[in-house]
């Protein structure tokens, strides 16, 4: 049973945790054998505005959606206003917006890399159109992941493209307002099986830094090799003040994409520790963005994305209750037992009835993925979308 100083530390947590899930994550994806498709999965921008408003609701803590532009603005910047309607039709904000500079068939050897200037000059201009998108939504950041890179060792020039990234990032940061962010995104591998242009944390954050001020960098947990340690570079970035945000998802082999904390609980712990122990030792609430990355080809997709939201909400609680005081006095006295013991009794404390307490206090379902099973939403869409999920194709070739 928590005492109630833990329990208030679980309910001031939760008051400031907040975490933004992915237009894409309801939609049918797959993988390249194939997508299962679901009667149910979102198609249209309004279904996926639907699906995260319903997550919203029954967690309380999931206020705006990732957009990623290809996908969801199917006029560009002429799709704003529809987007303005959706959000105030379903009670959630469109949050960080997307440009896509890896679908289309120019992007063969690159966008902001590629050897023809033609094409790194469309790849600038869609990320500026994405800009101005973000501006009309009154979106603050811009997220940009890059699949560029190649495949064979000698067929690409690994300099003169880190360059022509330095450039397109620099102008990016120029089409910037003073309030909003570029968010760099790194990942080791694939597409690109040789190598990638911005494949781990350096490279972004040399990239962000030389483009300007407004540029941080994105940690999305599945872009690491296995054997990485994740919260030591998010606490690398945390004191170079370039942690931007963060594409939470989970995985045992690769960039998985699977449910947050379905494989390793401990890992987000960890982060959430380090960012914790940081905003205790500079008393400065770190700017970051906590968001989801996920597709979900075998879970329902609701529900896969309510799992995500309270286990997230558990982990950040359970960091909560670390004693920073006492964890720094072990650590001075190099106690190595009992500073390792202090994250391993926070992270074995049940914190659930306290996070039901909050909901409870805030009028919120106690259990929100109950709540969601008993609200028939699942039935009413499955109905409404199975017709056209049905021509939706599942093979790769
Ligand atoms: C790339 C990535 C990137 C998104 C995409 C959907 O692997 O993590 O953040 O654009 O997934
Ligand atoms: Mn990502």
């Amino acid at each position: 049973m928590m005492d109630a100083t833990a329990v208030e530390k679980v309910f001031a947590a939760l008051e400031t945790f907040r975490i933004e899930l992915p237009s894409w994550g309801f939609a049918n994806t797959g993988t390249r054998f194939g997508k299962f498709i679901q009667p149910a999965a979102a198609t249209t921008t309004e279904e996926k505005f639907s699906d995260a408003g319903q997550v919203h609701l029954l967690t309380g803590v999931c206020p705006t959606v990732a957009l990623h532009v290809l996908w969801d603005c199917p006029q560009g910047i002429h799709s704003t206003d529809e987007i303005k309607n959706f959000a105030s039709r379903y009670g959630v904000a469109p949050g960080s917006i997307n440009p896509n500079l890896f679908q289309d068939q120019e992007y063969k050897y690159g966008s902001f890399a590629n050897p023809d200037s033609s094409v790194r000059q469309r790849a600038l201009q869609h990320t500026k159109d994405s800009i101005e998108i973000a501006r009309r939504l009154k979106s603050r950041d811009i997220s940009l992941w890059f699949a560029d890179g190649s495949n064979y060792p000698g067929t690409a020039n690994i300099r003169q493209r880190k360059k022509w990234f330095e450039d397109g990032l620099k102008h990016s940061h120029e089409a910037l307002s003073p309030d909003q962010r570029m968010l760099v995104e790194y990942k080791p591998f694939e597409p690109a099986f040789y190598h990638t242009d911005i494949a781990d944390w350096g490279m972004a954050l040399l990239l962000a830094r030389a483009a300007g001020p407004q540029a941080k960098v994105l940690v999305d947990t599945g872009h690491h090799y296995a054997a990485q340690n994740i919260e030591q570079i998010v606490s690398w970035l945390l004191s170079e003040n370039m942690l931007g945000g963060f594409h939470f998802n989970d995985r045992r082999y690769a960039d998985d994409d699977l449910t947050m904390g379905s494989i390793d609980p401990y890992q987000v712990f960890r982060i959430f520790h380090e960012i914790r122990f940081c905003e205790w030792e500079t008393s400065k609430r770190a700017d970051i963005a906590y968001m989801v990355d996920q597709s979900h080809n075998l879970k329902g997709k609701i529900e896969a994305m309510i799992q995500t939201v309270t286990i997230a909400q558990q982990l950040f609680a359970k960091a909560a209750l670390v004693n920073a005081e006492n964890l720094a006095a072990a650590q001075t006295k190099c106690d190595l037992v009992k500073a390792e013991s202090i994250l391993q009794d926070a992270f074995a404390t049940d914190v659930r009835p306290a996070i039901q307490e909050w909901r409870d206090s805030k009028g919120l379902p106690k259990d929100p993925m109950a709540a969601f099973r008993q609200s028939g939403y699942l039935e009413r869409i499955s109905k409404e979308r199975a017709a056209r999920n049905s021509h939706n194709v599942s093979s790769y070739a």
